[in-house]
């Protein structure tokens, strides 16, 4: 995983039918927060929204 800012949390590799969880603090700053898996070619698929509510 990249030491980068962006990044608020990370899992390990899963595998496929396996059930991962992270638990993170959502950012204070309400607005849309992507997620992604960054396994290659996955993004195109496996992504979607995190919205911190105003
Ligand atoms: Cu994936």
């Amino acid at each position: 995983m990249p030491d980068y800012d962006a990044v608020l949390a990370a899992t390990e590799m899963s595998e496929p039918r396996e059930t991962v969880s992270v638990t993170i603090t959502a950012p204070s700053e309400p607005g849309d927060y992507r997620y992604i898996c960054t396994f290659p070619g996955h993004y195109t698929v496996m992504q979607g929204t995190m919205t911190v509510p105003a």
